[in-house]
């Protein structure tokens, strides 16, 4: 099974995947946990030019650097994970180019469907799990979070981006989710830590115990 985690800058990803491991962790189940941008080799040489906020990057070089990225890692990391039997759990996919490089850039949403389809060869998650939360709560606690490590507040290519363009992509999320609905689960991320967790893995065990590993 293969499932992704998406949301704005903030949402949440990093710390529910960690929940979910360890859950994963006590069910003794196979999976693995992946990333993108950088989830191949090529991918680590990619994220590190496509986050790099000193050199522009146009909107075009940007679209294609993500989905080269996103090429090689399914090639190379995904799909032989799936076939080996593992649940794949990646940080972000395909849904983050419609959003950010279509709703939050301008790029048309439509042909960025079909250079996905492109780039994976056709492969979309069984299930996404979305984090849905405003962005200026997103971007507040991403700054907290990066003063609390000592980054500055406006490190990165889109942590230096306005308000606006993260609620762009926040609306993009929801309107891309509720287009794709049998695939995404929306969850609150304004919630209490715990409380996300608990509604993510209610979906993930509902199904796994409904899907056929793929
Ligand atoms: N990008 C793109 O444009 N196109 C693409 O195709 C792809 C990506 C694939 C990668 O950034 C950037 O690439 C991304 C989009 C773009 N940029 N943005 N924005 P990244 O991988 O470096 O970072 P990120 O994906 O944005 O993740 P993040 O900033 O690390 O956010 P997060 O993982 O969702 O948040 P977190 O670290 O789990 O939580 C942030 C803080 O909030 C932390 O201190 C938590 O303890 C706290 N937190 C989390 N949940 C809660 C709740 N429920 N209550 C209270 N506090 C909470």
């Amino acid at each position: 099974m293969f499932i992704t985690l998406e949301g704005i800058e903030g949402a949440g990803k990093g710390t529910l995947l960690r929940g979910l491991c360890a859950w994963l962790d006590e069910t003794a189940r196979p999976y693995i946990v992946t990333r993108e941008p950088g989830g191949s080799r090529l991918g680590q040489v990619l994220r590190a030019e496509l986050l790099d906020v000193r050199h522009s990057i146009v909107p075009e070089a940007e679209l294609f650097l993500y989905l080269a990225d996103r090429a090689q890692h399914v090639h190379e990391v995904i799909r032989p994970a799936l076939a080996a039997g593992n649940i794949v759990i990646s940080d972000r996919y395909a849904d983050s180019t419609i959003v950010y490089q279509g709703y939050g850039r301008g790029l048309d949403v439509e042909e960025l469907v079909r250079l996905n389809e492109r780039a994976t060869q056709g492969l979309w998650p069984h299930l996404t799990l979305l984090l849905d939360a405003p962005a200026a709560i997103g971007l507040e606690r991403a700054r907290k979070r990066n003063a609390r490590k000592g980054m500055s507040t406006t490190e990165g290519r889109f942590e230096a981006e306005a308000l606006a363009f993260h609620e762009r992509v926040q609306h993009g999320y929801v309107t891309f989710a509720a287009r794709n609905h049998a695939r995404f689960a929306v969850l609150d991320a304004t919630q209490p830590l715990e409380k996300v967790l608990q509604d993510a893995l209610a979906v993930v065990q509902n199904r796994l115990n409904t899907s056929v590993n793929r």
